[in-house]
Protein backbone atom coordinates (compact mmCIF):
# COMPACT_ATOMS: atom_id res chain seq x y z
CA UNK A 1 0.00 0.00 0.00
CA UNK A 2 1.64 3.74 -0.84
CA UNK A 3 2.45 5.00 1.86
CA UNK A 4 0.31 8.90 2.29
CA UNK A 5 1.78 11.52 4.14
CA UNK A 6 -0.61 13.95 5.47
CA UNK A 7 -0.25 17.70 6.68
CA UNK A 8 0.00 18.17 10.39
CA UNK A 9 -1.93 21.57 12.03
CA UNK A 10 -2.13 22.52 15.04
CA UNK A 11 -5.50 22.61 16.53
CA UNK A 12 -5.37 26.06 17.48
CA UNK A 13 -4.58 27.09 13.89
CA UNK A 14 -7.36 25.26 12.26
CA UNK A 15 -9.70 27.07 15.08
CA UNK A 16 -7.82 30.91 13.89
CA UNK A 17 -7.77 29.95 10.02
CA UNK A 18 -11.93 29.26 10.47
CA UNK A 19 -12.50 32.36 12.68
CA UNK A 20 -10.97 34.56 10.80
CA UNK A 21 -12.62 33.78 7.33
CA UNK A 22 -15.52 33.62 9.07
CA UNK A 23 -15.00 37.20 10.22
CA UNK A 24 -13.99 38.55 6.89
CA UNK A 25 -16.97 36.73 5.42
CA UNK A 26 -19.26 38.63 7.61
CA UNK A 27 -18.16 41.72 7.63
CA UNK A 28 -19.36 41.83 3.63
CA UNK A 29 -22.12 39.67 4.49
CA UNK A 30 -23.97 42.38 6.79
CA UNK A 31 -23.71 44.91 3.55
CA UNK A 32 -25.85 42.80 1.03
CA UNK A 33 -27.26 43.79 -1.89
CA UNK A 34 -30.08 41.27 -1.93
CA UNK A 35 -31.19 38.83 1.53
CA UNK A 36 -32.72 36.03 0.72
CA UNK A 37 -34.30 33.86 3.29
CA UNK A 38 -34.71 29.68 2.86
CA UNK A 39 -32.34 28.13 0.98
CA UNK A 40 -35.12 25.85 -1.14
CA UNK A 41 -36.07 25.63 -5.18
CA UNK A 42 -37.35 29.43 -5.80
CA UNK A 43 -34.32 31.15 -3.47
CA UNK A 44 -31.47 29.49 -4.64
CA UNK A 45 -33.21 30.10 -8.21
CA UNK A 46 -33.10 33.69 -7.21
CA UNK A 47 -29.96 33.47 -5.81
CA UNK A 48 -28.41 32.28 -9.16
CA UNK A 49 -29.83 34.90 -11.42
CA UNK A 50 -29.12 37.83 -9.05
CA UNK A 51 -25.23 36.63 -8.69
CA UNK A 52 -25.22 36.11 -12.07
CA UNK A 53 -25.67 39.58 -12.60
CA UNK A 54 -23.28 40.45 -10.41
CA UNK A 55 -25.22 41.29 -7.20
CA UNK A 56 -23.58 40.49 -3.69
CA UNK A 57 -26.34 38.27 -2.48
CA UNK A 58 -26.84 35.99 1.14
CA UNK A 59 -29.07 33.12 1.66
CA UNK A 60 -30.16 32.49 5.02
CA UNK A 61 -31.03 28.79 5.80
CA UNK A 62 -32.01 27.75 9.06
CA UNK A 63 -31.34 24.10 8.66
CA UNK A 64 -27.95 22.20 7.89
CA UNK A 65 -29.28 21.59 4.02
CA UNK A 66 -30.36 22.53 0.38
CA UNK A 67 -33.44 22.03 -1.32
CA UNK A 68 -36.02 23.00 1.12
CA UNK A 69 -38.75 20.90 0.31
CA UNK A 70 -36.98 19.08 -2.95
CA UNK A 71 -35.95 16.63 -0.40
CA UNK A 72 -38.98 15.08 0.59
CA UNK A 73 -40.25 15.03 -2.85
CA UNK A 74 -43.85 13.68 -2.56
CA UNK A 75 -44.49 11.57 0.38
CA UNK A 76 -40.46 11.10 0.24
CA UNK A 77 -40.66 9.31 -3.39
CA UNK A 78 -37.35 10.68 -4.88
CA UNK A 79 -38.83 12.16 -7.92
CA UNK A 80 -41.17 15.34 -8.78
CA UNK A 81 -42.34 16.73 -11.45
CA UNK A 82 -41.21 20.00 -13.79
CA UNK A 83 -43.03 21.26 -16.84
CA UNK A 84 -42.08 23.82 -19.13
CA UNK A 85 -40.60 25.86 -19.82
CA UNK A 86 -38.92 25.58 -16.39
CA UNK A 87 -36.93 23.01 -17.85
CA UNK A 88 -34.66 25.58 -19.15
CA UNK A 89 -33.07 26.61 -15.91
CA UNK A 90 -32.55 22.94 -15.26
CA UNK A 91 -30.92 22.50 -18.52
CA UNK A 92 -28.81 25.88 -17.91
CA UNK A 93 -27.36 23.96 -14.71
CA UNK A 94 -27.02 20.59 -16.13
CA UNK A 95 -29.76 18.31 -14.13
CA UNK A 96 -30.67 15.25 -16.39
CA UNK A 97 -34.75 14.99 -16.96
CA UNK A 98 -36.76 12.44 -18.39
CA UNK A 99 -39.63 14.04 -20.36
CA UNK A 100 -42.32 11.82 -19.81
CA UNK A 101 -44.95 13.67 -22.00
CA UNK A 102 -44.37 16.64 -24.03
CA UNK A 103 -43.72 19.79 -21.89
CA UNK A 104 -43.20 17.27 -19.00
CA UNK A 105 -40.18 16.39 -17.37
CA UNK A 106 -39.64 14.00 -14.58
CA UNK A 107 -35.94 14.27 -12.31
CA UNK A 108 -34.37 12.61 -8.90
CA UNK A 109 -34.75 15.06 -6.03
CA UNK A 110 -30.91 14.73 -4.98
CA UNK A 111 -29.20 15.75 -8.08
CA UNK A 112 -31.98 18.68 -8.46
CA UNK A 113 -30.84 19.69 -4.70
CA UNK A 114 -27.02 19.00 -5.14
CA UNK A 115 -26.85 20.81 -8.88
CA UNK A 116 -29.06 23.79 -7.80
CA UNK A 117 -27.38 24.48 -5.04
CA UNK A 118 -23.80 24.05 -6.62
CA UNK A 119 -25.10 26.43 -9.24
CA UNK A 120 -26.31 29.21 -6.79
CA UNK A 121 -22.53 28.71 -5.00
CA UNK A 122 -20.55 28.86 -8.69
CA UNK A 123 -22.40 32.10 -9.58
CA UNK A 124 -20.98 33.92 -6.59
CA UNK A 125 -24.16 33.19 -3.85
CA UNK A 126 -23.00 32.58 -0.13
CA UNK A 127 -25.22 30.27 1.28
CA UNK A 128 -24.94 29.74 5.19
CA UNK A 129 -26.60 27.38 7.03
CA UNK A 130 -27.96 26.75 10.43
CA UNK A 131 -28.91 30.78 10.89
CA UNK A 132 -33.05 31.50 11.27
CA UNK A 133 -34.17 35.05 9.95
CA UNK A 134 -36.55 36.23 12.61
CA UNK A 135 -37.27 39.99 11.93
CA UNK A 136 -36.62 42.34 9.46
CA UNK A 137 -35.03 46.14 9.81
CA UNK A 138 -37.23 49.27 8.50
CA UNK A 139 -36.46 52.73 7.32
CA UNK A 140 -39.21 55.56 7.17
CA UNK A 141 -39.41 58.62 4.44
CA UNK A 142 -39.85 56.50 2.45
CA UNK A 143 -41.19 53.58 4.37
CA UNK A 144 -39.37 50.47 3.19
CA UNK A 145 -37.44 47.06 4.61
CA UNK A 146 -33.86 47.66 4.81
CA UNK A 147 -32.80 44.70 6.36
CA UNK A 148 -32.81 41.78 8.67
CA UNK A 149 -32.26 40.26 12.06
CA UNK A 150 -30.64 37.22 12.15
CA UNK A 151 -30.11 34.00 14.76
CA UNK A 152 -28.82 31.12 15.10
CA UNK A 153 -30.95 28.41 14.72
CA UNK A 154 -29.35 26.62 17.58
CA UNK A 155 -30.23 29.61 19.90
CA UNK A 156 -33.26 29.44 18.98
CA UNK A 157 -33.91 25.99 19.58
CA UNK A 158 -32.41 26.47 22.95
CA UNK A 159 -34.69 29.31 23.94
CA UNK A 160 -32.07 31.11 25.42
CA UNK A 161 -32.81 35.28 25.70
CA UNK A 162 -29.79 36.26 22.99
CA UNK A 163 -30.37 39.03 20.71
CA UNK A 164 -29.58 38.68 16.86
CA UNK A 165 -27.31 40.43 14.55
CA UNK A 166 -28.37 43.24 12.28
CA UNK A 167 -27.53 42.39 7.96
CA UNK A 168 -28.72 45.37 5.67
CA UNK A 169 -29.71 44.95 2.26
CA UNK A 170 -31.52 46.84 -0.81
CA UNK A 171 -33.70 43.95 -1.21
CA UNK A 172 -34.92 41.05 1.28
CA UNK A 173 -36.55 37.90 -0.43
CA UNK A 174 -39.26 35.91 1.54
CA UNK A 175 -38.68 32.64 0.22
CA UNK A 176 -39.83 30.50 3.46
CA UNK A 177 -42.23 28.55 1.89
CA UNK A 178 -45.85 27.77 2.95
CA UNK A 179 -45.00 29.91 6.11
CA UNK A 180 -44.38 33.02 4.32
CA UNK A 181 -42.17 33.89 7.77
CA UNK A 182 -40.55 37.07 6.71
CA UNK A 183 -43.48 38.83 5.45
CA UNK A 184 -45.64 37.65 8.40
CA UNK A 185 -43.69 38.92 11.17
CA UNK A 186 -42.90 42.06 8.62
CA UNK A 187 -46.81 42.27 8.67
CA UNK A 188 -47.27 42.01 12.14
CA UNK A 189 -45.10 44.49 13.58
CA UNK A 190 -44.93 47.24 10.71
CA UNK A 191 -48.99 47.58 9.62
CA UNK A 192 -47.64 50.78 8.14
CA UNK A 193 -46.63 48.78 5.62
CA UNK A 194 -50.28 47.42 4.67
CA UNK A 195 -49.35 43.91 4.16
CA UNK A 196 -52.46 41.69 4.35
CA UNK A 197 -51.97 37.75 4.41
CA UNK A 198 -55.07 35.90 3.43
CA UNK A 199 -53.15 32.30 3.48
CA UNK A 200 -52.50 29.79 1.37
CA UNK A 201 -55.50 27.79 -0.20
CA UNK A 202 -55.97 23.62 -0.97
CA UNK A 203 -54.42 22.05 -3.67
CA UNK A 204 -55.58 22.96 -7.28
CA UNK A 205 -52.12 22.28 -9.25
CA UNK A 206 -53.35 23.19 -12.69
CA UNK A 207 -54.00 26.89 -12.26
CA UNK A 208 -51.53 27.05 -8.74
CA UNK A 209 -48.65 27.39 -10.66
CA UNK A 210 -48.93 30.28 -13.46
CA UNK A 211 -50.21 32.01 -10.34
CA UNK A 212 -47.16 31.87 -8.09
CA UNK A 213 -45.31 32.64 -11.15
CA UNK A 214 -47.20 36.08 -12.04
CA UNK A 215 -47.94 36.79 -8.70
CA UNK A 216 -44.20 36.67 -6.92
CA UNK A 217 -42.49 40.07 -6.60
CA UNK A 218 -42.67 42.95 -4.43
CA UNK A 219 -44.62 42.79 -1.88
CA UNK A 220 -43.89 46.51 -0.34
CA UNK A 221 -40.89 48.04 -0.83
CA UNK A 222 -37.45 46.27 -0.26
CA UNK A 223 -39.50 42.97 0.30
CA UNK A 224 -40.68 40.18 -2.32
CA UNK A 225 -41.49 36.66 -2.57
CA UNK A 226 -41.14 33.95 -4.22
CA UNK A 227 -42.30 30.20 -4.30
CA UNK A 228 -44.88 28.92 -1.92
CA UNK A 229 -44.58 32.36 0.27
CA UNK A 230 -46.12 33.75 -2.74
CA UNK A 231 -49.07 31.23 -2.59
CA UNK A 232 -49.70 32.28 1.53
CA UNK A 233 -49.45 36.12 0.82
CA UNK A 234 -51.44 36.40 -2.33
CA UNK A 235 -54.40 33.70 -1.33
CA UNK A 236 -53.38 31.49 -3.90
CA UNK A 237 -53.98 27.23 -4.39
CA UNK A 238 -50.93 25.12 -3.73
CA UNK A 239 -49.76 22.54 -6.24
CA UNK A 240 -47.98 20.06 -4.27
CA UNK A 241 -44.38 17.73 -5.94
CA UNK A 242 -44.58 19.80 -9.19
CA UNK A 243 -41.40 22.19 -9.27
CA UNK A 244 -41.98 24.35 -12.01
CA UNK A 245 -43.36 27.28 -11.04
CA UNK A 246 -40.89 27.14 -7.64
CA UNK A 247 -37.80 28.12 -10.38
CA UNK A 248 -39.84 30.31 -12.80
CA UNK A 249 -40.71 32.63 -9.33
CA UNK A 250 -37.36 32.71 -8.26
CA UNK A 251 -36.08 33.75 -11.90
CA UNK A 252 -38.75 36.31 -12.51
CA UNK A 253 -38.71 37.42 -8.78
CA UNK A 254 -34.71 37.84 -9.54
CA UNK A 255 -35.45 39.77 -12.57
CA UNK A 256 -38.01 42.04 -10.67
CA UNK A 257 -35.16 42.80 -7.91
CA UNK A 258 -32.46 43.40 -10.00
CA UNK A 259 -34.99 46.34 -11.73
CA UNK A 260 -35.35 47.80 -8.69
CA UNK A 261 -32.19 47.73 -6.97
CA UNK A 262 -30.09 49.02 -10.54
O1 LIG B 1 -40.33 25.35 1.48
P1 LIG B 1 -39.24 25.61 0.51
O2 LIG B 1 -38.80 24.50 -0.36
O3 LIG B 1 -39.63 26.94 -0.32
P2 LIG B 1 -40.08 27.21 -1.84
O4 LIG B 1 -38.92 27.69 -2.61
O5 LIG B 1 -40.50 25.79 -2.43
C1 LIG B 1 -41.65 25.12 -1.99
C2 LIG B 1 -41.54 23.66 -2.39
O6 LIG B 1 -40.41 23.07 -1.78
C3 LIG B 1 -42.76 22.82 -2.03
C4 LIG B 1 -43.94 23.03 -2.92
C5 LIG B 1 -43.68 23.04 -4.40
O7 LIG B 1 -44.78 22.69 -5.08
O8 LIG B 1 -45.01 23.16 -2.44
O9 LIG B 1 -43.12 23.04 -0.68
O10 LIG B 1 -41.27 28.06 -1.76
O11 LIG B 1 -37.94 26.14 1.27
C6 LIG B 1 -38.00 27.13 2.23
C7 LIG B 1 -36.71 27.10 3.03
O12 LIG B 1 -36.70 28.21 3.90
C8 LIG B 1 -36.16 27.82 5.16
C9 LIG B 1 -36.64 26.38 5.34
O13 LIG B 1 -35.81 25.68 6.26
C10 LIG B 1 -36.55 25.85 3.91
O14 LIG B 1 -35.31 25.25 3.64
N1 LIG B 1 -36.69 28.77 6.15
C11 LIG B 1 -38.00 28.91 6.52
N2 LIG B 1 -38.12 29.92 7.41
C12 LIG B 1 -36.86 30.42 7.61
C13 LIG B 1 -35.95 29.67 6.82
C14 LIG B 1 -36.32 31.47 8.43
N3 LIG B 1 -37.10 32.22 9.20
N4 LIG B 1 -34.98 31.68 8.39
C15 LIG B 1 -34.17 30.91 7.61
N5 LIG B 1 -34.62 29.91 6.82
Amino acid sequence: MQEVKIKQIDEKKISQYIIKYTMEDWMNIVDSDVVIVGAGPSGMTAGYYLAKAGKRVVVFERRLSFGGGIGGGAMNFHKVVIESPAEEILKEIGVRMTEVESGVFIVDTAEFMAKLGAAAVDAGVKILHGVTVDDVIFREDPLRVAGVAVEWTSTQMSGLHVDPLFVSAKAVLDATGHDAEIISVASRKLPELNVQIPGEKSAYSEIAEELVVVNSGKVAEGLYSSGMATAEVRGLPRMGPIFGAMLLSGRKVAEDILRDIR
